[in-house]
């Protein structure tokens, strides 16, 4: 049993672990990744690897190595390291952290089920949040590195006391106050109002709605549900069976108490069906527009007044099977952190608590749950899997390592896991009305279990595994029938403009965007093409020409034209292109211009690829690498970092190579700060973060700071030799 939470809180060093993390293991199963608190008895067998010991920050005790004299021993040495961190399964893994909603989701909903939290959970869960309170104010904001905001500060201030905190605990009067300051929970935005209307400290009135009868629309109609972006309509289907049931929990004495702790007035004088609008000014990204206002107005009048109840039954049972079949085609693990804990209130309020449902949700809850250093998160997927691992086996063959036998069984591991990831089958007929794109030869962000094609992880699993078969020694895993399976999902997803999106093709016109009732998200009502993942296909589907060449080979030269065009038109006037999944620029900079590289556009030939350099040079630091601030993304213009990145260093090192750009020096510097940042034992140390989702969202991504320094290493010594430079 973990020491009880009761006992460790009043001290204020939350860096301390709760739980004894010497008996915290990483369990791998094909990918499927959970934490397990095992007993002393257990410790002794089941022995804790490097990879535990470096997630958790613990000593990895991994010894200095020779010092690099050049750019390949730099790479090599970070090989070294990161090969370490390889999980028996062949993948890698890591905390997928930056995002502060979704853990706070996560306990709302399950909370409103009545279902106790498992204590080793709850304890670390608390220390997490206590560490990532903001250190000067206490409060929280929508990701990591934000300033406190109403959205943060109401939803985990919420979620630490219902694990278990003490409302006069310092961590809890801190964030209190910050709260109050910023004006309390009335100001809450869409999602917060839900969470809370849930567990009963708010009054479903008081929302905005969330109408299931909008699934009831006829297909051809463009706010139809099924054209939003995918994790969009994935939020709102289970959030709306619930808005629409108006389930909340019954109060209680934690919960009463709640209802006066978050508001700044008597939770009983407040008329909540006037709030529907109240929202914190400075918690907006996406303002709302009159349109949403009028359809928010007019759905609050049809509801309350002409709704009739055999409609409301009809549209409740049709969300709600459609909800079913989201779970049974996804084994309960869900497309993402959000719906998954939705899903399972969903099902819990339909089939109760000992439902064989809810279990299996119970169960599959824990692949979201990662333990770090500062206690126990709940992370952006279900894993990194396919992607990190995909990004790994690319980095060692650009590096020019595939070959040296040192690595042959690491990349075996990787291979026989891209392999058992590929997803063989796609929904079968009798779901197909789930709206789902094609995915039969595809790879998920994550695992197989999840199961939903992305553009841009099919392309990097499938140029991975084209990679690896063409190593001398190594098995024809996946076959070329399989192969073309992967080509058909790629090619599915085209879209008119010739530019790719993540999940599937484009589906709604972009006016879908005034309904953007998040508020703290930018787009994130339809798909839009991204450089990122255009580029993606474009070089998969290169790759797969080399080793089959006749696989529709016209409409593959016809997709690489008209996707390299789109991209060349997504540039701006000043050189750059604008990321949507990485900070920022720097990120799509290096996709894009592999794009073109690849298509013969170079530095010597091409002005658009000099302009592109010159705006990358232009953003070098003094100290040679380059930093871009998570700003960018928010503004939608370069901000550098207050320092330089070993990532964004790294991506423009990308950038810089495959534009064929002629300054050595300048790239001489941005390798040289690799070296300089590398610790002895081959490591890098975390930075800045690394990902951005729906524009305001940061999200990290540890192993860039691995992969992409040994790419830009591997890229710059088969450039210019791998001379000795120190
Ligand atoms: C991800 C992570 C990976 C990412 C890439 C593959 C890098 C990108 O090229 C395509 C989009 C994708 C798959 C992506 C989409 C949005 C995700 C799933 C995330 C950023 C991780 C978390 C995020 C998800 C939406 C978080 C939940 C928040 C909501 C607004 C529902």
């Amino acid at each position: 049993k973990p020491v009880s939470y009761a006992k460790v809180l009043p001290t204020s060093d939350y860096k301390t672990p709760f739980t004894d993390y010497t008996r915290w293991r990483l369990k791998d199963d094909h990918g499927r990744q959970t934490w397990h608190y095992i007993s002393e008895e257990e410790a002794k067998k089941w022995k804790q690897s490097t990879a535990d010991k470096y997630f958790l920050g613990l000593d990895t005790e991994q010894p200095d190595l020779p010092n690099p004299k050049t750019p390949l021993d730099v790479a090599s040495n970070g090989l070294e390291f990161f090969s370490k961190l390889q999980l028996p399964g062949g993948n890698w893994a890591c905390d997928y952290s930056g995002p502060m909603f979704q853990l706070a989701g996560f306990v709302m909903c399950w909370y409103s089920t009545g279902i106790p939290f498992p204590e080793e959970w709850s304890t670390e869960l608390i220390r997490y949040l206590c560490n990532r309170a903001h250190p000067e104010d206490g409060g929280w904001g929508l990701h990591t590195e934000g300033e406190s905001s109403v959205f943060g500060t109401t939803i985990n201030y919420t979620a630490i006391r219902l694990l278990g905190m003490e409302a006069d605990h310092p961590v809890a009067v801190k964030a209190r106050e910050t709260l109050h300051k910023l004006g309390g929970a009335l100001g809450v935005p869409h999602w917060g109002k839900a969470w809370l209307a849930m567990i009963g400290c708010f009054e479903w009135e008081g929302m905005n709605p969330i109408p299931p009868e909008l699934w009831l629309l006829p297909d051809w109609i463009p706010l139809h549900p099924y054209r939003w972006w995918i994790h969009t309509r994935a939020v709102y289907l289970p959030m709306s069976y619930i808005w629409s049931k108006r389930h909340s929990r019954p109060l209680n004495p934690l919960t009463r108490a709640l209802r006066t702790e978050l508001f700044t007035q008597p939770y009983s004088s407040i008329k909540f069906a006037s709030h529907r609008n109240t929202v914190a000014p400075a918690d907006i990204y996406h303002p709302h527009t009159l349109v949403l206002d009028a359809f928010n107005t007019a759905c609050t009048f049809w509801r309350n007044w002409l709704l009739p109840n055999w409609l409301k039954k009809w549209s409740e049972d049709y969300a709600y099977s459609l909800v079913v079949r989201e779970d049974e085609n996804t084994l309960y693990v869900n497309l993402g952190p959000v719906n998954n804990p939705l899903q399972m209130l969903c099902r819990y309020i339909a089939e109760g608590p000992d439902s064989p449902a809810v279990k299996g949700h119970i169960d599959r809850l824990h692949d979201y749950l990662w333990v770090n250093e500062e206690g126990m998160l709940m992370n952006g997927t279900n894993g990194v899997q396919v992607w990190d691992t995909s990004f790994a086996i690319q980095s060692v063959v650009d590096a020019g390592f595939s070959t040296q036998p040192k690595w042959k069984k690491m990349i075996q591991g990787a291979h026989n896991f891209l392999e058992d990831q590929q997803i063989a089958e796609d929904i079968s007929n009798a779901k197909q009305n789930c709206y789902r794109q094609q995915r039969k030869g595809a790879w998920a962000f994550s695992t197989r279990d999840q199961g939903y094609t992305v553009s841009d992880c099919t392309a990097e699993a499938l140029k991975a595994v084209i990679q690896i078969q063409a190593i001398p020694g190594f098995k024809q895993l996946v076959s070329i029938e399989r192969m073309r399976d992967a080509v058909d999902v790629m090619l599915s997803l085209r879209n008119p403009s010739g530019g790719f999106a993540s999940y599937e093709c484009i589906r709604g016109p972009k006016q879908l965007e005034w309904f953007n009732a998040a508020e703290v998200f930018g787009r994130i009502m339809i798909e839009y093409a991204y450089p990122e993942c255009t580029t993606a296909v474009v070089t998969a589907l290169v790759y797969f020409q080399k080793v089959d060449a006749e696989y529709r080979a016209e409409e593959i030269k016809k997709t690489i034209r008209n996707a390299v065009n789109w991209i060349i038109s997504a540039q701006r006037k000043d050189g750059s292109w604008e990321g949507s999944w990485g900070i920022c620029f720097s990120y799509a900079m290096m996709f894009a211009l592999e794009s073109l590289h690849l298509v013969g556009e170079n530095y010597q030939n091409s002005e658009r690829v000099r302009r592109a350099c010159a705006f990358l040079v232009d953003k070098q630091m003094e100290d040679g690498g380059w930093g871009e601030s998570y700003m960018s993304c928010v503004t939608g213009k370069w901000v550098d970092h207050e320092k330089s990145q070993v990532v964004n260093t790294s991506w423009c090192l990308i950038a810089l190579l495959n534009a064929g750009y002629e300054g050595k020096d300048v790239l001489k510097r941005g390798i040289e700060l690799l070296k300089q940042r590398q610790q002895k034992n081959g490591e890098w140390k975390q930075e800045g973060i690394e990902g951005v989702f729906n524009k305001s969202c940061m999200i990290t991504y540890p192993n860039y700071k691995f992969f992409f320094p040994i790419k830009a290493l591997g890229m710059y010594a088969k450039r210019f030799g791998n001379e000795e430079l120190w």
